[in-house]
Parts: C-alpha cells; structure tokens; sequence
C-alpha cells in the first residue's frame, strides 16, 4: 500500500522572525496572551531579538497594521493579539467582523501567515478563562499555528 505524501509544520521557530501586533483595548487580558505567545516562541527557539511587538489601540486597527507588517517583507509571520469583550450594543459585532475579515484578507493578499489570537467573547469570565486558565491560552495557540504554517508554506 503507498503512502501519501505528507507535509507538516516542525514547531521550530529558530532563525525565524516575528511580528506581533496586540490591541491595548481590555489590556488585562491581552498582557496575558502576548505573555504566553512570547513564552511559546521563546521555548520553540525564537530569540526575543528577533520579535517586533506593536501596541495598537484596538481590535478594529489590528488589520491594517498587520497588512502594513506583512507587506514590509520584514517578518516571517505576524500574530494578532486581542480581546473583543460584548458590552450593551451592537458594538461588539460590528469589531469582531471587521477585524476577522481584515486579518483573513491580510493574509490571503499578502501571503504571510497570520496568527489569529483574537478572543470574542460574550462574557469577562469567557476572556479570562481563554487568556491563561482554564481554556488555555488563545495568544499561545494563535502562535503555534502561526509557526506550524511558516513552516508548512516553506515546503509548498
Ligand atoms: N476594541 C477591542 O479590542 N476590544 C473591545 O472589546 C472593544 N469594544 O468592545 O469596544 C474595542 N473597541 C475599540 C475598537 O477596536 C477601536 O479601537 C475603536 O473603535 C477606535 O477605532
């Protein structure tokens, strides 16, 4: 029996380097997910020399300066870090899909991977429990799969 072809992502993150864009909008919860996010890509061979973190104001300019880090050629990936919390309005839905659509359409048009660490969340509690305890940790898994798809792009 034959088998396929198979390509994966090493989780290997050395010589690489990294943008991360993170909203300071509900900055107690994003600290919390640049933090993992840093810890991750530090562990899995990511000199911190080699990562440029830029604070935006909220989910809704994480976008456009992704688009901007993206297109500089000067990254292999670019993460995203935010926290969307629902309040009393609309608000919420508006932010949350411009910001999802914006960073799905950074990344298709420029070709970089581009980590989705945004939380959109319903509740503070939802956030916090995705932010470090007991859902994990969004900035780290939003690294790892920014880091498995540089590698899998390499080998494509
Ligand atoms: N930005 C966030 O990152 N999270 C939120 O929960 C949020 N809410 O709820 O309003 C939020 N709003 C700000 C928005 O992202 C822009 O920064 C602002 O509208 C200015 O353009």
């Amino acid at each position: 029996m034959n088998t396929p072809t198979t390509i994966i992502g090493k989780l290997d993150a050395k010589g690489l380097k990294v943008a991360i864009a993170a909203a300071r909008f509900n900055d107690f919860i994003v600290e919390h997910l640049i933090s993992g996010a840093l810890d991750f890509l530090e562990r899995h061979g990511l000199d911190a020399t080699y990562i440029t973190l830029v604070r935006v104001p909220g989910a809704f300019e994480l976008p456009l300066i992704c688009q901007k880090l993206a297109a500089s050629g000067r990254f292999n990936g670019v993460l995203a870090l935010g926290a969307v919390i629902r309040g009393a309005t609309p608000h919420f839905d508006y932010v949350c899909a411009e910001a999802s659509k914006g960073l799905a359409q950074c990344m298709l048009q420029s070709g970089v991977p581009i980590g989705f660490g945004l939380l959109t969340c319903d509740t503070i509690e939802q956030a916090i429990e995705r932010a470090g305890s007991k859902g994990g940790n969004k900035g780290v898994e939003a690294a790892s799969a920014m880091l498995e798809t540089i590698r899998i792009l390499e080998q494509l």
